[in-house]
């Protein structure tokens, strides 16, 4: 391929907490590098993921849920971090779960209106048995948005994505690719460890307690054949550390199995992974605390 005629370029993909964002990278890249949970605001930090095809590059920005109430120091970080991939996006792919209830979102829309060409995705058609009501869908935000393209999709089945490609590559610029052929993502090791173990706290904790946590890598030691981590899961309140590790330890065990095989994945070498939980009040708003996290 000549390079002259390849293209590439960002992919910013948007949209309300839960529509499916990172189940979507994760999908694209055939890698789980992002983390999910049925919970809204799960991810926290942008993402990159590295799509390379032979003659074009698409670089996927996974951002935060949009929302509109920032608290802490953590959602408004969270906020920075959807207004950033915006600023470096060549394309916005806004993702809509056509299961919400709110299909129209002017507030949401009028955050990258104008900024870079817009393809909608629609989410979680699998759960839609009448197909027209996902006709009905595309036509009402096509009048409302004239996007540049709209395609039905279900990211957990990989149901139309390389339709959703398709529509993505005519728009990207020409250029040279950004990243090597071979990169799928940008975030380290260290940084997906951490936000795998975060990805349990999301899954096997209950109620409001996993937005009370954070994790931090304090040792990552890469080996061959072994890959030694130690990491402190972080808690507001005294009161959360027993649940977190649970009767007997229970919980923290599962928390770190489960944490330790996706790791595995990503590394591809055994990895012993040593939990600890830690209370740090208020570390959501502690600026300190956030920069060590990669938050701020
Ligand atoms: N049925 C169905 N569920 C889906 C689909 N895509 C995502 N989900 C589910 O929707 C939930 C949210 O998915 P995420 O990928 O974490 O959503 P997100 O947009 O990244 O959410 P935030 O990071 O909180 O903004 C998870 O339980 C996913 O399994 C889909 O195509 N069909
Ligand atoms: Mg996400």
């Amino acid at each position: 391929m000549n390079p002259a005629s390849r293209r590439s370029g960002y992919v910013a993909i948007v949209g309300r907490p839960n529509a499916g964002k990172s189940t979507l990278l994760n999908a694209l890249i055939g890698q789980k590098i992002s983390i999910t949970s049925r919970r809204p605001q799960t991810t926290r930090q942008n993402i990159a993921g590295i799509l390379t095809r032979l003659d074009a590059q698409l670089v996927f920005l996974d951002t935060p849920g949009f929302q509109t109430q920032y608290r802490t120091g953590l959602t408004k970080a969270m906020d920075r971090g959807f207004k950033q991939a915006l600023s470096e996006a060549h394309i916005v792919l806004w993702m809509i779960d056509v299961t919400a209830n709110e299909q129209a979102d002017d507030e949401l829309f009028a955050r990258f209106q104008g900024i870079a060409p817009v393809v909608i995705a629609i989410n979680k058609i699998d759960r839609v048995p009448n197909k027209n009501k996902i006709l009905e869908h595309i036509q009402s935000l096509d009048t409302a948005y004239h996007p540049k393209a709209i395609v039905p999709i279900s990211a957990t089945n990989k149901l139309q994505l390389d339709t959703l490609i398709e529509a993505l590559l005519p728009l990207l610029p020409q250029q040279e690719f950004l990243y090597a052929e071979d990169d799928i993502t940008t975030a380290s090791m260290r940084g997906l460890a951490a936000e795998m173990i975060r990805e349990k706290l999301f899954r096997l904790l209950g109620q409001e307690l996993p937005y009370s946590t954070a994790v931090e890598i304090e040792s990552f030691e890469e080996k061959p054949l072994l890959t030694r981590i130690r990491a402190v899961i972080l808690v507001d309140k005294a009161g959360q550390k027993a649940i977190v590790i649970g009767k007997g330890g229970e919980k923290l065990k599962e928390i770190g199995s489960a944490a330790r095989k996706d790791i595995e994945k990503l590394t591809g070498s055994k990895v012993f992974l040593e939990l600890w939980v830690k209370v740090k009040q208020s570390w959501a708003d502690d600026r300190k605390m956030l920069d060590r996290l990669g938050l701020s």
